[in-house]
């Protein structure tokens, strides 16, 4: 690796997160110096490919961030609240890809499409915003721009892959076991971290995360209060239910919005669309043409169909959103994040 460029430490390298960082800044030609894979002990020793070249993952360690410039986290809130302001205190600027940070002040919680600017406020830490609401924001921003957005009412078709590597693997050995009339064990889904777990396999689990205090779920909350965040509106109306599918990649969003301006049409919010950097609109039921999981996956863009009038709300619109979870919703935002510093200038050269 002898490229010019930024010493960068990806913190989650063996992740269902991290292998794509890797890969989306290998693709997307980030300038990398150097990269660091770090991970828990238990990977630390084995091989990823970075630019053809196998790197040794190494065990996260405060000393890990000594000389680093860019470290993109995706290992869990746990570890970005212990290791985050460690590679800070050395000099790193940090993309979190987790919820530890996100709705704290003086950090950015960025799509750079929407908010690109809120990075020049930065302390150190950037906030990736959750898989949902990225692709939500994404499409909706371009609506809001020129339509004005009042309310949001969206449920979520949510793809197992965003629960991390093991809960895939969790849905394929309960789909081979059922097809082969064998007991199911299920020990991860619908929330590692909560008492029940329940069937993945040939179902729907209105569960994503653990649950709050107000009947919402985590998951929940952070759609709610990110999409508030990121479009600097709190007067925003939003209410959102998560359920996972058994999906492996690609998150799908069923959207209600309702407009502030009066008049406007499903082509005006169309045309708005067709122009939007970083959406693809897919909307013709005459050829039976939408957006769908298996054909988002592996692509960057964010998807949109479906889009049609309500029939009883005046300026109330659906839609259909759809993007690849562990790009659009993780790994390539936090890529396009680290382009965007680069671009303005606050990265340490
Ligand atoms: P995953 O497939 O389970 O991978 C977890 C990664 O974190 C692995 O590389 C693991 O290393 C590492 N890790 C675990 N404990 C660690 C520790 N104590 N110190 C250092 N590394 C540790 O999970 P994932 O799907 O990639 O997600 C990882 C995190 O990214 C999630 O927990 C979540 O916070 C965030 N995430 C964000 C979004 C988003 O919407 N922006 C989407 C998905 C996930 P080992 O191989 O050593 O276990
Ligand atoms: C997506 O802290 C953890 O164990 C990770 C939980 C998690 C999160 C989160 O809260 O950071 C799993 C999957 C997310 C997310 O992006 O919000």
């Amino acid at each position: 690796m002898t490229k010019s460029g930024y010493r960068v430490a990806v913190v989650g390298a063996t992740g269902a997160v991290g292998e794509q960082m890797l890969k989306t800044l290998e693709r997307m030609d980030f300038p990398v110096e150097t990269l660091l894979p770090l991970s828990s002990k238990r990977s630390a020793g084995k091989k990823v490919k970075f630019r053809g070249e196998e790197l040794t993952v190494q065990e996260a360690a405060p000393e890990s961030f000594e000389g680093i410039q860019l470290a993109l986290f995706s290992a869990g809130g746990s570890v970005s609240k212990a290791l985050a302001p460690e590679a800070v205190k050395r000099g790193a600027i940090v993309v979190d890809n987790t919820s530890a940070y996100r709705m704290d002040e003086g950090v950015p919680l960025v799509v750079p499409e929407v908010n690109e600017e809120d990075l020049k406020n930065h302390n150190g830490i950037i906030a990736n915003p959750n898989c949902s609401t990225i692709q939500m924001v994404a499409a909706l921003e371009p609506v809001r721009k020129s339509y004005g957005l009042k309310r949001i009412i969206v449920s979520t078709y949510q793809a197992v892959s965003g629960a991390g590597a093991d809960a895939v693997g969790e849905m394929y050995e309960q789909s081979g076991q059922i097809m082969n009339g064998e007991e199911i064990d299920p020990q991860i889904l619908p929330a590692g971290g909560d008492k029940k777990h329940y069937q993945i396999a040939f179902n729907a689990i209105p569960q994503i995360d653990v649950f709050t205090d107000n009947g919402y779920t985590f998951e929940e909350m952070k759609m709610i209060n990110e999409t508030k965040k990121i479009m600097n509106d709190s007067s925003l109306k939003v209410a959102a239910t998560c359920v996972r599918l058994p999906v492996e990649t690609g998150h799908s969003e069923s959207v209600f919005i309702e407009v502030e301006n009066n008049g406007v049409t499903v082509e005006d919010i169309q045309s708005v669309l067709k122009e939007a950097p970083g959406v693809t609109l897919q909307d013709d039921p005459s050829s039976q043409l939408y957006p769908m999981a298996v054909d988002a996956a592996r692509k960057d863009d964010v998807f949109v169909g479906r889009i049609r009038r309500d029939l009883d709300t005046e300026n109330g619109f659906h839609m259909w959103i759809v993007a690849d979870n562990l790009l659009k919703g993780a790994a390539l935002n936090s890529v396009q994040i680290a382009f965007s510093l680069d671009k303005l200038g606050l990265l340490k050269k």
